[in-house]
């Protein structure tokens, strides 16, 4: 197959584009950092084709898909994402929500539209995105992170309905705490000590985890759709409503 991959630098989109090639399908990954690119380049040989792309810009996206090699889609995966803060909504800066909202929402909606005209018109193809358990449930300092997951999670309902008919399927991935990525080091602005307490003591979920979650996706049979996936690791749990008392 001919798979896209948002995010293909680092944590689970590298890790999905080292397993997906494994199986022997064509991956496109696109990042910014073209450094890290290359790296994966070199370890993936043929079958990957790094594009340097920008999913918060949508003329960097524009480029990009001019540099996507001939044939069909089948798959997108809209990985890329971020969170910036873990403080009140007050005192997040603007320029922080502002790039989680065109990363993690314009980015991936630009994408999607990008790739669904090919898709209807083949009447095939998977779109998985990558939300977040912090879709589902708030917690403090999740407000605007959240609340990004949050759109992408209903919009990947919203377009299955839209698609309704054709053979194009969607799948929102919905994932808990997962260590051995970049994600806690970007949330905290490189600050890397605090970034490594969030993974203290517990056993979190991998990258590989996540890739396999993906293959077992591309996978399925064409008339199968899985709506929503939602992973913790056991060491995991929703809190419960939280009282404050006078
Ligand atoms: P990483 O920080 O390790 O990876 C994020 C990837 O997104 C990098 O490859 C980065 O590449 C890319 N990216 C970020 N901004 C842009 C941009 N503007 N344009 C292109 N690429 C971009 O984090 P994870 O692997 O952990 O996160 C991947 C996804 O999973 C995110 O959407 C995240 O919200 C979600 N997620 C993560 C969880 C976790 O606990 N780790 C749990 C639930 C969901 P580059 O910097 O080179 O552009
Ligand atoms: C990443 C998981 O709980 O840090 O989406 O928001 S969480």
């Amino acid at each position: 197959m001919n798979i896209l991959v948002t995010g293909a630098s680092s944590g689970f989109g590298k890790s999905i584009c080292q397993r997906l090639v494994a199986e022997g399908h064509y991956v496109v990954g696109f990042a910014r950092r073209a450094e890290k690119l290359e790296v994966l380049k070199e370890q993936l040989g043929e079958l990957f084709t790094p594009i340097v792309c920008d999913v918060a810009d949508f003329a960097s996206i524009d480029k990009a898909f001019s540099e996507v090699p001939e044939g069909s889609i089948d798959v997108l995966v809209n990985n890329a994402g971020l969170a910036l803060g873990l403080e009140g909504m007050q005192n997040l800066a603007v320029s922080d929500w502002t790039t989680m909202i065109n990363t993690n929402i314009n980015g991936l909606v630009y994408f999607t539209q990008k790739v669904l005209p090919t898709m209807i018109a083949q009447n095939s193809g998977l779109i998985i995105n990558m939300g977040s358990i912090a879709g589902t449930y708030p917690y403090p300092g999740g407000n605007i992170y959240g609340a990004t997951k949050a759109f992408v999670k209903q919009f990947s309902l919203n377009l299955r309905t839209d698609l309704l008919g054709t053979q194009v399927r969607v799948t929102n991935i919905e994932p808990g705490l997962c260590g051995d990525t970049e994600f806690s080091n970007v949330r905290f602005k490189g600050n890397d000590d605090k970034a490594a307490k969030v993974y203290e003591n517990v056993k979190y979920i991998m990258p590989e985890d996540i890739a396999s979650t993906v293959s077992f996706l591309v996978s399925q049979p064409t008339h199968v759709n899985y709506n929503r996936i939602e992973m913790m690791p056991v060491s995991q749990a929703s809190a419960p409503l939280a009282v404050h008392r006078q």
